[in-house]
């Protein structure tokens, strides 16, 4: 192996360990563990009246029921709210388990421990709650209409309001030559990780100290909010997440109810305690997104070009706001795409639904947002009669444009500039990859045939690595093994071996020696998280600049030995050398491991790397300092990176579909991508981020919803009945990159995480549109929608 990795399609260092089932989840750790379940709320909205456990007090095995009148301190206080925000004007956070109230079906009320699981659900069922039943919340136009509320004392249902303009919209639209609305509706659905979230707790009494395993997509903020909670010194606690079979997005919040309540009862019991939460539990007890309804407004000129945009957004946010109003935030900031808009208006409202709260899912509000610039860019198309594409193409922020102002607030409080991006070259390289210009041939012989086929497509650009920072730590090991660590955390990204990348290039050392770690506040405890398509952004800078500090130090320290200038030397393979000459000459290379023993106070007790060192550096002199004055001992520094403001990824996708003419079935013959994320760190792993984010982008638009009934309960909590699409209604996706280096970071990276799920639903109504010849304006559409909308369109 080289020591060529920054930019090579290696296959990831972590796969042969997860697939020979070396992997340790959440519920892999603490067999010898008390069991936790618990009673939630079968009812939408409804107060507790009492609670009587008679029932359930002596079953074998019971060891402790809990309810909210044992929360103690803080930790029965609400729930933090993560994101406060001006216009947040009523944000509200349920308890870790429901004080007088409950305002979804699946709410935790009661919180059994016993000696296992089945004894302590068998608990569960013997608890009586008392409720007095109110009147449900469900659905936006219900929110809407404020007839009833959620919250008795938020008027209108209304968590937030906000408005974001940029000139006259009014004025734009009134003298516009032409004018379009359209109305859009995206349902609420939901991320859904294979693995749920879980939690595991550990006090050791002598040390007054607490161990967390969870499940989560942010360890050191976890610990940091428990150390609030649980009113423990920071010190005292340490949180890891051990290997995460998927997050994206849903265990960004902290802490979770049962994220308080089981190192709550672990401290209270001075057992280990777990709780692994089943599918059932996730569907209606985690969270949820997507949901809105959305007015757009349209002003254009005759070749099609914006003057003016006026985006309405009603955003359905759940029973709770733990996470702030991020989702709708990102709606109305980010659907401008690669777009000039002209004058530019969005407001959105956040609405208050007694269902289960809302946060951020994979593309975080980008989705609903590029579903509403897209659909009006076809309508534009579809009104003046000309090729979407063009009208697109004639709307781009050019590359000369760059760095691009759109004189609005971005979600981190900083303004919303473009630091990069060629959208043109990016049409330009899709256009070719699908085959845009010969489509109408092959419509034409579809046709002939019988058969109904579209073509669509749909641009994108994400504001990607949002701060404030992430820190990173290297250290060379004295046998030349390289170990790295970031505190942010992994759910399936690939991070070990990314990251291995950026380290091994910096230091100069094959990729396969260096070991990273993620998640662990044991090891690196300064973090923020993994969210927003941060990491490779935030912590590949940090651990860039941490490695290059080890570089440096390496450098000095093995030229003292070498008796050179560190400005002559390099490092090759893990070994350093006067530049150009062969590793090995004798005086003239060392190894990195020997640097690390010369650096290293201890090095006396090395014996076999002293003896190695001695053929390299000359006679060991222990009398000496390790490290010239002033220098830290060891091989080993810390790094850390806080971005001046986002960098802007884009790419554009492109689909043909195929819908039935009887059955209205709907298929995708070809979908591709051209992505832009800037300097990729690993090309296979970019390509396997974009096709997992593309398969929920066509779960989004052709299966996935949360179906409610009137009463507030969720008619598909379960993968029987809630729809993820397979690997057989997963298309092969045809990708093509360009890499427009971000100015922003030394790296030059643009995070990729959430990119392919961006479009989805945008290019697939497109598509399907085009098939049809009327436009898609609600989403996910099945069979049975499409065949509804044909019937709606035939003249009766
Ligand atoms: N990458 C790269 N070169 C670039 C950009 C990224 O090689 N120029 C690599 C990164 O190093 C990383 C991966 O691509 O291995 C994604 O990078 P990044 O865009 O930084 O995203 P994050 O690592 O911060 O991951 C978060 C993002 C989000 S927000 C969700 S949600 C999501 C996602 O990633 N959840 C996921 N991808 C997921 N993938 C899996 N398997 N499971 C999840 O839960």
């Amino acid at each position: 192996m080289t020591t060529k990795a920054f930019g090579e399609p290696i296959a990831r260092l972590e796969d042969p360990r997860l697939l020979t089932g070396q992997g340790r989840f959440l519920d892999d750790i603490g067999h010898r563990a008390l069991a936790a379940a618990f009673v939630r709320s079968p009812h939408a909205h409804a107060r507790i009246a009492a609670i009587d456990v008679t029932d359930a007090v002596g079953v074998d095995g019971l060891v402790a029921i809990y309810t909210h009148d044992d929360l103690d301190g803080r930790a029965g206080e609400p729930l933090p709210l993560l994101i406060p925000h001006e216009a947040l004007t009523h944000g509200r956070t349920g308890y870790a388990l429901a004080k007088d109230e409950v305002n979804h079906v699946g709410e935790p009320i009661v919180m059994v421990v016993a000696t296992d699981r089945y004894v302590a659900e068998d608990v569960c069922a013997r608890i009586r709650v008392e409720y007095e039943f109110l009147p449900p919340v469900v659905g936006i136009e219900a929110a809407r209409a404020a007839e009833l509320l959620v919250h008795d004392d938020v008027p209108g249902n209304v968590s937030a309001h906000m408005v974001q303009e940029n000139g006259d919209v009014d004025a734009a639209l009134a003298a516009a030559p032409h004018v379009l609305e359209l109305d859009l509706d995206i349902e609420r659905s939901a991320s859904t990780p294979l693995e749920g979230k879980g939690v595991h707790a550990r006090w050791d009494a002598d040390d007054a100290s607490l161990r967390v395993y969870t499940s989560t997509q942010a360890s050191t903020s976890v610990r940091a909010a428990l150390a609030a909670r649980l009113e423990l010194p920071l010190d005292r606690v340490e949180v890891i997440a051990p290997d995460v079979g998927g997050g994206f997005g849903v265990k960004i919040v902290h802490p979770w109810p049962e994220e308080v309540m089981v190192p709550w009862a672990a401290i209270r019991l001075g057992r280990e305690v777990k709780w692994t939460e089943d599918r059932r539990e996730h569907f209606v007890g985690a969270t949820h997104e997507r949901g809105q309804l959305q007015h757009v407004k349209v002003g254009f000129d005759d070749d099609g070009r914006l003057l003016g945009l006026d985006v309405t957004v009603w955003h359905d946010n759940g029973a709770y706001t733990p996470y702030g109003i991020i989702v709708p935030i990102v709606t109305t900031t980010q659907l401008l795409g690669p777009y000039k808009p002209g004058a530019y208006r969005a407001e959105f409202f956040s609405l208050y639904t007694n269902t289960v709260t809302v946060t951020p899912y994979r593309g975080a509000g980008r989705p609903q947002g590029c579903f509403a610039m897209e659909r009006t860019m076809d309508a534009i198309a579809a009104y003046l009669g000309l090729d979407r594409t063009v009208v697109r193409e004639r709307n781009f922020i050019r590359p000369d444009e760059m760095p691009y102002d759109h004189g609005l607030i971005f979600q981190d409080g900083r303004p919303l500039i473009y630091d990069s991006g060629d959208y043109p070259a990016t049409l330009d390289k899709l256009k070719k990859l699908i085959g845009w210009e010969e489509f109408e041939a092959f419509r034409a012989e579809a046709r002939a045939a019988g058969r109904r086929v579209g073509i669509g497509i749909a641009c994108y650009v994400e504001g990607t690595g949002v701060g404030p920072y992430e820190g990173g730590w290297v250290k060379v090991e004295t046998d030349g093994t390289v170990v790295a660590a970031t505190g942010l955390t992994t759910q399936g990204q690939g991070h070990r071996t990314v990251f291995a990348q950026v380290v091994a290039e910096e230091l100069g050392v094959p990729v396969d020696r260096v070991t990273v770690t993620t998640g662990d506040t044991r090891r690196f405890g300064y973090a923020v998280g993994t969210f927003a398509s941060r990491a490779a952004v935030m912590s590949g800078n940090a651990l860039a600049s941490a490695a290059r500090k080890v570089r440096q130090k390496a450098l000095r320290v093995a030229g003292e030995a070498l008796e050179a200038d560190p400005r002559d030397l390099e490092i090759v393979d893990g070994v350093v050398r006067v530049i150009g000459s062969p590793s090995g000459a004798p005086g003239g290379s060392i190894p990195l491991a020997t640097v690390a023993v010369l650096a290293n106070p201890l090095r006396y007790a090395f014996d076999r790397e002293a003896e190695r060192a001695t053929q390299f550096g000359g006679p060991v002199d222990i009398s000496k300092p390790p490290v010239a004055e002033g220098d830290s001992p060891g091989l080993e520094d810390t790094g850390f990176y806080s971005p001046p403001r986002s960098t802007f990824a884009n790419g554009m996708h492109a689909a043909i579909v195929e819908t039935d003419p009887d059955t209205a079935e709907i298929s995708i013959l070809r979908y591709c991508v051209v992505h832009d994320c800037g300097t990729l760190i690993n090309p296979r792993i970019v390509e396997g981020q974009i096709h997992g984010g593309v398969a929920q982008g066509v779960g989004g638009a052709l299966y996935e919803r949360m179906v409610y009934d009137d009463a507030g309960q969720l008619l598909n909590a379960s993968f029987m009945d809630f729809l993820m699409p397979y690997a057989t209604e997963v298309p092969v996706i045809e990708t093509d990159h360009l890499e427009t280096p971000s100015p922003l970071n030394p790296l030059g990276i643009k995070g990729a995480g959430e990119a392919g799920v961006i479009p989805g639903s945008a290019v697939l109504a497109s598509a399907i549109s085009d098939a049809e010849g009327f436009a898609i304006t609600r989403m996910p559409i099945s069979p049975s929608d499409l065949y509804s909308l044909r019937l709606e369109r035939q003249p009766r």
